[in-house]
């Protein structure tokens, strides 16, 4: 049976999650605050417009537009600093393994990320040629927990959602998927991801028989 497997990206198959953190948290800190790592699971998986929203409530800041896009070009122009030096070294355990699996047993495999840098982020650490589509945040005009994401994946590879399977660190990308009909996969810790169907720390703990119990299922 061909079934589904749209994989988030940031934090699923890369840490880039920890570069979020410090870009943003670098900016906030630039405007005269700080937040925690407690607020920061709530960037995971966001937009970035998204985000800067989220933050500047934090802070009790508000700005222009016109600070506010100069604002998400600052943010990101560091992001692509800690991207551009990434490499092979950086996926995180097991992800390949995982991918190589199911491309072997012609699954469908896509990528659903909220992440308008996924593209440059997958050719740098050479996976991009394991994804037979991409959907990421140029794709959407919707950001998670809205399921636009992952139902445009399902249809790019040809799946309806109830026969996909997502793989997910965060809290918003785990809603999306639940509301989107498909079966979600929390990777990473289960205080924070208890609404996934199932919940594990990471691809190390997914065996090839848990697999063919999603494909065959
Ligand atoms: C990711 C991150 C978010 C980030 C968003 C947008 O999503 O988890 O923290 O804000 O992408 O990223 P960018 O600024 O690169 O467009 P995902 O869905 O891959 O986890
Ligand atoms: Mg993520």
């Amino acid at each position: 049976k061909r079934k589904g497997f749209i994989f988030d990206l940031d934090g699923v198959i890369v840490d880039t999650a920890k570069y979020h953190f410090l870009a943003w948290k670098n900016l906030a800190n630039s405007l005269g605050f700080d937040f925690t790592e407690a607020q920061n699971e709530q960037l995971k998986g966001v937009s970035r417009v998204d985000s800067l929203n989220k933050i500047l409530a934090w802070g009790n800041t508000t700005v222009s537009e016109e600070k506010f896009q100069a604002l998400m070009t600052l943010k990101n122009d560091e992001y692509l600093g800690y991207i551009d030096k990434m490499g092979d070294s950086e996926i995180l355990v097991d992800v390949p393994k995982v991918l190589d699996f199911l491309i072997a047993n012609n699954q469908g495999v896509s990528l659903g990320s909220a992440s308008k840098n996924a593209r440059r982020i997958l050719e740098k650490v050479n996976l991009i040629s394991k994804f037979e589509t991409i959907v990421d945040g140029n794709d959407v005009t919707k950001a998670k927990p809205d399921p636009e994401v992952f139902l445009n994946a399902a249809a790019s590879i040809h799946c309806n959602p109830e026969d996909c399977v997502v793989f997910e660190d965060s809290v918003a990308g785990v809603q999306a998927a639940n509301t989107a009909n498909m079966i979600s996969i929390g990777i990473g810790s289960k205080d924070v991801l208890h609404e996934a169907d199932y919940i594990f720390n990471d691809f190390s703990e997914i065996s090839e028989h848990f697999l063919n119990e999603l494909i065959y299922k």
